[in-house]
């Protein structure tokens, strides 16, 4: 294997390579194999964990890392948007974003932003709700359909909710919009909703939900008869889909795909694989990056590798691994903060084909996974200077990257 590092990286550099060849027991410095690109670096994080659990395997945290090589650049697009969070592209290339607030608003490539799109029902923008995540139907090009996910408001408190309509030819309003699912119980919290809804390939919903945070929710993410704090599979009606793992299942919610999460924010489907990824927020040193499969648990509250924000320990007895439970593919500790989640598809930047990209908020970062195997071999902080909360990140119809902050930036991400 040849292998460029520059000068001033040589030293550190070599120390990885030391332990990757020794066959050591440090988990923290995974095999260097299958790393794509003829550079390889430290890990990009370099500070103090929150805990001194070990990870389960080599490469489950704190990989090489690698530099993208083919120069690119990026622009700030708009910075008119308002707590922007989520982002579908439409045919024309043109972005549909929602607001928090509960706005929807198209955004063209040169910047200028549509008045708010009428006709969508009320949200509850407290804490973490509002207007949430969003996805174009696979026909949208003929029949206009849009999906979204949003916290809705009601008697007793709120709930993630799935609703759809059409976008009318002006583009000015969303018509017959229609509540078609709700993650229940309802709760009286503002926290943790999930939010991210796409379509899998046999045109079925895949949504994420969250466990609502409080001590008295959580453990409903192991609980088969609550919505909350899973991996949801619904038709485009909002009907349990075909082939869920629990349709028969008297003791289970027929719409559960997964379970056992803790807040997804993040999902995505492998473009060469057709596995699904999904990212959620773990408590403190705990945010996972997980392959998801039909009807396994992902393990929380009853293992996880971090601390409750206090600073105590989770679980009783407190444990990081457990038979029965998938472990995450990776975790970072400290935390990412891991919201959207994309795979690259594109040609223009050749080493990004098939990396996984998510948008950092706390780390204020874009994190670049490269994937391997089902197992993560590289890792890549993009826009780290920008010291922006990344909400969502999207690939635009020409092989660029958009990506939306909390403050209200659209930024566009494109070969130099
Ligand atoms: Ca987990």
């Amino acid at each position: 294997m040849r292998i460029q590092i520059p000068a001033f990286l040589l030293a550190s550099a070599t120390l990885v390579l030391a332990a990757s060849c020794s066959n050591s027991a440090s988990t923290s410095q995974p095999p260097v194999d299958g790393a794509p690109t003829d550079s390889i670096y430290p890990p990009v994080e370099s500070g103090k964990a929150n805990t001194d659990y070990k990870p389960a395997f080599a490469g489950q945290t704190r990989v090489a890392g690698v530099k993208t090589t083919t120069p690119y650049e990026h622009t700030v697009v708009t910075k008119a948007l308002k707590s922007p969070w989520g982002i579908a592209v439409l045919p024309d290339g043109r972005l549909l974003i929602t607001e928090k607030a509960g706005v929807l608003r198209i955004v063209n490539a040169d910047g200028t932003v549509s008045e708010a799109i009428t006709g969508l029902p009320k949200v509850d923008e407290q804490g973490q709700g509002g207007l949430l995540g969003i996805t174009l139907d696979p026909d949208f090009a003929t029949n206009r359909m849009v999906y979204w996910v949003f916290a809705e408001p009601v008697s007793g408190g709120n709930h993630t909710a799935v609703a759809k309509g059409k976008l009318a030819a002006d583009d000015k309003t969303i018509e017959n919009a229609t509540t078609i699912y709700r993650a229940l119980p309802t709760f009286n919290g503002k926290l943790h909703y999930g939010g991210r809804i796409i379509f899998d390939k046999s045109g079925n919903l895949l949504v994420t939900t969250g466990e609502r945070s409080e001590l008295e929710t959580r453990p409903q993410a192991q609980d088969l008869k609550s919505a909350l704090g899973k991996v949801i599979r619904i038709t485009k009606d909002g009907q349990p889909a075909a082939g869920n793992p629990f349709l028969n299942d008297s003791k289970a919610l027929p719409e559960i795909y997964s379970y056992g999460h803790r807040n997804v924010q993040g999902i995505a489907i492998h473009p060469e694989t057709g596995d699904l990824w999904e990212t959620e927020f773990g408590p403190r040193g705990g945010d996972e990056l997980n392959l998801v499969e039909a009807g396994k648990n992902y393990g929380w509250p009853t293992i996880t590798y971090g601390l409750e924000y206090s600073g105590k320990p989770i679980g009783d007895p407190i444990i990081q691994q457990k038979e029965g439970l998938e472990q995450p593919v990776y975790y970072w500790d400290p935390v990412l903060s891991p919201s959207g989640l994309m795979f690259y598809t594109g040609d223009a930047i050749p080493e990004w084909k098939n990396s996984l990209f998510i948008g950092g908020l706390s780390s204020t970062h874009i994190a670049r996974l490269v994937i391997k195997d089902k197992k993560v071999v590289g890792e890549e902080r993009l826009l780290a200077k920008e010291g922006q909360r990344f909400r969502d990140v999207v690939q635009g119809k020409n092989g660029e990257i958009f990506a939306i902050t909390d403050a209200g930036l659209l930024y566009k991400i494109s070969k130099k």
